[in-house]
């Protein structure tokens, strides 16, 4: 495809502490093919990225702190994926607009793993397959779907894509959002803000995390909350890995008061192999795989947000820092 000419040539820098981002560079040559890209994340060192004061565009996860501080020339940060806490988690985060991706592939992959990780324990899919394993033909007993009943903690673009999708099965959904939604259809109900909180809690059998993370959500899974699902709850995080008090969890579930987790994003990754969450019974470990986005989607809505930025238009990517996604 032929991508149109940009206003001006950029030159676009690749950060990561985590990443090697060599596999985005083919899209982005596709779509900024005059650009002069410069790659970083693992597999590079701050060499590959000088001079420094020509860099107009990063492009990261968990970029280096103190790095994009460091150039002058900077216009905007985009991230490769929906959250930005890796970003605003650098103390010297240059005041530019920070972009972030809403791709519907990204939410029909995320709605495909909730569905997956709900009705895996809803179904009791463990003991199929324990089952299975020694030939034995072994009904579960079945609850509807109608009669277990499924909260998402973020009700925003994954989380609403994951409520339609449950509703869709059959589940009895509701949300919790920091503000109040209008217009969902009929099997989604909603809850908003602190005050609700503990209302929304008390009615999910199975709890989604979909929220970003900020001051205000970070280690919301804690004890607290757990004591407020009602006894035998899974919990599902698919957010990051700082919503969850890590001990919390291990103590609600072995005290049998929580049934289970399906866990795919840790305050640490890769997760060390000596954490106990690797070999606990009742959790399920994912390596952050809930969903992807595509090298051309990201290196596509980069350049909408450029042409943005340089023409002086809101980004459509682009999050609210004071809020803090
Ligand atoms: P959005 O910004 O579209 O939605 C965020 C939702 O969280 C909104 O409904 C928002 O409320 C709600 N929210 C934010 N703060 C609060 C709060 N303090 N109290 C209650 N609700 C709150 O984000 P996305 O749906 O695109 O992504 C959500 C998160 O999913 C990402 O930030 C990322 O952490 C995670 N993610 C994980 C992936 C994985 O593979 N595991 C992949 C992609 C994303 P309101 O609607 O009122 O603004
Ligand atoms: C994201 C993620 O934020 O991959 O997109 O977690």
């Amino acid at each position: 495809m032929t991508e149109t000419a940009m206003p001006k040539d950029p030159t676009i820098a690749f950060l990561s502490d985590q990443l090697d981002t060599r596999y985005l560079l083919p899209a982005f040559r596709e779509v900024f093919p005059q650009a002069r890209l410069l790659p970083g994340g693992t597999a590079h060192s701050e060499a590959d990225l000088q001079p420094l004061d020509a860099i107009d565009m990063v492009v990261c996860w968990m970029p280096q702190h103190g790095l994009m501080a460091r150039m002058p020339g900077l216009k905007m940060i985009q991230s490769v994926g929906a959250g930005v806490d890796h970003i605003t988690a650098d103390p010297d985060l240059p005041a530019l607009p920070v972009c972030r991706i809403v791709d519907p592939d990204m939410a029909s992959g995320m709605a495909a793993y909730v569905c997956w990780a709900v009705t895996h324990r809803q179904r009791s899919m463990d003991a199929y397959l324990d089952s299975q394993r020694s030939a034995r033909w072994q009904e579960q007993a079945v609850v509807p779907a109608r009669r277990h009943r499924v909260g998402i903690a973020g009700l925003g673009t994954l989380g609403l894509h994951c409520a339609h999708a449950l509703a869709a099965i059959g589940y009895a959904v509701r949300g919790w959002s920091r503000g109040p939604k209008t217009g969902l259809p009929g099997g989604i109900s909603s809850f908003h803000g602190p005050d609700q909180l503990d209302d929304f809690l008390s009615g999910c059998d199975t709890l989604v995390c979909l929220l970003p993370l900020t001051d205000e959500t970070q280690g919301l899974l804690g004890a607290r909350l757990f004591a407020r699902l009602p006894a035998g709850a899974h919990v599902v995080n698919v957010g990051r890995g700082d919503h969850l008090v890590e001990p919390d969890l291990i103590e609600a579930l072995d005290s049998g008061h929580l049934g289970g987790a399906t866990l795919d994003a840790f305050s640490q990754e890769p997760l060390p192999q000596d954490h106990p969450f690797w070999r606990h019974p009742r959790i399920t470990v994912t390596p952050h795989i809930a969903t992807r986005t595509a090298p051309l989607v990201i290196a596509r809505q980069a350049k909408s947000n450029y042409e943005a930025v340089l023409s002086g238009r809101p980004a459509p990517g682009a999050t609210d820092l004071a809020r803090g996604y």
